[in-house]
């Protein structure tokens, strides 16, 4: 994202709730490990959709991809995705009820025209989403390129060949 000849590559991190983040940390956390930077906000689709519409209408400003958590009826990524032309990546909640079959469900069957990139279920989701925008910011930054080159080669040589 060039906003005045200057890029930005700042991701912000969203989620629907407060008990979302024991999962949003996870890529809160990848994302400090590949030194890229970001932002972490409380937005809800339904509790506070004042703060989202102002959220998702101003992003552009200041960041160049949203990472979007929600749980159960998960709305929060697909409505910030109708409101800005950033990438929006969804990471469907582990819902204590139906084990994030729902959020799942309600993150990735975006109707034509408002894409939603959703990754899986809970954690593993979470940290690809965080490796993904990484992914989206190493396109005009050698940096974080580097930083997810050398990260991918660490995870490559800790597979061991035998399982004892
Ligand atoms: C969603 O409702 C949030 O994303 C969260 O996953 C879920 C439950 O929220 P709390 O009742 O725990 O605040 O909006």
């Amino acid at each position: 994202m060039v906003k005045k000849n200057k890029i930005i590559n700042k991701i912000a991190i969203v989620m629907g709730s407060k008990s979302d983040w024991p999962t949003m940390k996870y890529c809160a956390d990848t994302l400090k490990k590949l030194k890229v930077q970001f932002d972490a906000k409380i937005v809800s689709a339904h509790r506070t959709p004042d703060r989202m519409y102002d959220f998702a209408k101003n992003a552009e400003k200041n960041y160049c991809v949203i990472i979007a958590g929600a749980g159960g009826s998960a709305h929060l990524p697909g409505m910030i995705a109708s409101m800005t032309n950033l990438p929006v990546i969804g990471v469907p909640i582990e819902s204590k009820k139906l084990k994030g079959l729902d959020s799942l469900l309600s993150i990735v069957q975006m109707p034509k025209g408002i894409p939603v990139g959703t990754v899986a279920i809970g954690e593993d989701g979470a940290i690809n989403a965080a490796i993904l925008s990484a992914s989206i910011v190493a396109i005009s930054d050698n940096k974080v390129r580097s930083n997810l080159a050398l990260w991918k080669k660490r995870q490559t040589s800790s597979v061991k060949k035998k399982p004892n």
